[in-house]
């Protein structure tokens, strides 16, 4: 079976623009206006296929192909719509329109299933809301109560619930709805890398080994805010200057880590009063530390605190610290990356096992099923960012792999060979 990649590509540039930035990048945060309008499209084309659609009370949506008498379990394949701001194309939405377009053919070629293929698009991956990733697979496998969404806020004081329930979804279900392990056999995300590792090796698939985890703090330092021009530098409790005294020392420490996939970055600050003849009187600043190993973290939060410490004393200010987000670092499926692996040499593909230093919802789904990915590679490594961009071919062959993996572990004649290999 072939996938039709002009279809992939049609709705790419349909959901693309779906941004509040036109021109500049992608900007579809979830619960958004445009996440909405992305979300009518996907599910108009679901409705065309006359799939078994649930949207849970998060807005996570799974459309199923394969009926009831299919008594074994469902394998997923999806991703997630969202993006962080002024964001590329593919981030998410690639491995979303992959595992549409499988499905389309699925039912094209009438194919004969011996277990139920699932699309899956999560909710709130980029965590652009509320500073915490991956918050859609995080509620889907029970990681948050309701009454943890009622406590977590946005930059406006609006809680999660708040947001969720005014997008018009039913999140009083949530504690309902979680997947539990063993209700589903498997998931497959397609995802671009987002790093240089395939185009710098020149290979056009990667093939997930394991997930970084990741830890994200919010640091907020309090001064004393005055006159910039009449206060002594030696009287000053200046918590913009701690700021760039702890974010400085983790950019120059990290490389000290006892693992080379260390990284630290900050991200996101902000300062008030915020105008140049002003020593500010709070600083807020978000520090994300990430590794394929938890060690690496911990070297990053260990630094975080003592450095804290130290320049509070020093420029006398007071300091919170708060983990808003968290997840830990995942091995994949070794029997779904023997899949990939196979299907991949029967098909030709150069690829590399590799780890992934972005985080994403696989590694949520790894709790309760087995899980592989597939990554494409990402030019220049950019991503984040509008420059973000993947090749027509690398894109044709990342969905082509993830369709002869569905096939290895749904499609009747295929499955045979999957059940010899177990
Ligand atoms: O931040 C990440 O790694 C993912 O793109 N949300
Ligand atoms: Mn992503
Ligand atoms: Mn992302």
């Amino acid at each position: 079976m072939e996938i039709k990649i002009e279809r992939v590509l049609k709705d790419m540039e349909n959901i693309v623009a779906f941004t509040k930035t036109p021109g500049k990048g992608c900007t579809r945060f979830s619960f958004s206006s445009e996440d909405q309008q992305a979300r009518d499209y996907l599910l108009a084309e679901i409705k065309k296929m006359d799939l078994v659609l649930t949207v849970d009370g998060f807005g996570n949506i799974r459309a199923r192909y394969g009926g009831e008498e299919l008594n074994d379990l469902p394998i997923l394949i999806g991703s997630h719509i969202d993006t962080v701001a002024n964001g590329g194309k593919y981030d998410g939405l690639i491995g979303v329109l992959a595992a549409l377009e499988i499905i389309r053919v699925l039912k094209e070629e009438n194919a004969e299933l011996i277990r139920p293929v699932e699309l899956i698009i999560f909710s709130e991956e980029e965590g652009s809301n509320f500073g915490i990733t991956m918050l859609g697979s995080k509620v889907l496998t029970g990681k948050y109560s309701l009454n943890e969404l009622k406590s977590i806020k946005n930059g406006d004081g609006k809680s999660v619930y708040d947001v969720v329930k005014d997008f018009g979804l039913a999140i009083d279900n949530v504690e309902n709805e979680v997947l539990r392990k063993h209700e589903v056999d498997s998931m497959i995300e397609l995802h671009i890398e987002q790093g240089a590792v395939l185009e710098t090796e020149k290979k056009s698939i990667g093939i997930v080994q394991a997930i970084a985890g990741m830890k994200t703090y919010r640091v907020t330092l309090e001064g004393e805010s005055n006159h910039a021009g009449t206060t002594p530098m030696n009287l000053r409790s200046d918590p913009l200057v701690g700021a760039s005294l702890v974010i400085a020392h983790l950019q120059s420490v990290v490389k000290d880590s006892p693992l080379p996939t260390t990284v630290a970055t900050a991200g996101k600050i902000t300062c008030e009063p915020n105008l140049p003849n002003v020593i500010p009187q709070k600083v807020e600043f978000y520090i994300d530390a990430r590794d394929v190993e938890m060690e690496g973290i911990d070297f990053v939060t260990k630094e975080l605190f003592q450095k804290v410490n130290e320049v509070c004393k020093v420029h006398s200010l007071k300091c919170h610290i708060e983990l808003v987000g968290k997840s830990d670092s995942k091995q994949l499926s070794p029997r779904i990356r023997k899949i990939l692996e196979q299907e991949a040499i029967k098909n030709g593909l150069d690829y590399k096992v590799m780890n992934s230093g972005a985080v994403h919802d696989a590694a949520l789904m790894s709790d309760v099923t087995d899980v592989g990915m597939i990554f494409i590679p990402s030019i220049k490594g950019k991503s984040h960012c509008p420059e973000e961009f993947s090749k027509l071919e690398d894109i044709k062959d990342g969905c082509q792999l993830l369709l002869h993996a569905v096939e290895a572990l749904a499609v009747k004649k295929n499955v045979i060979h999957e059940l010899q290999n177990r």
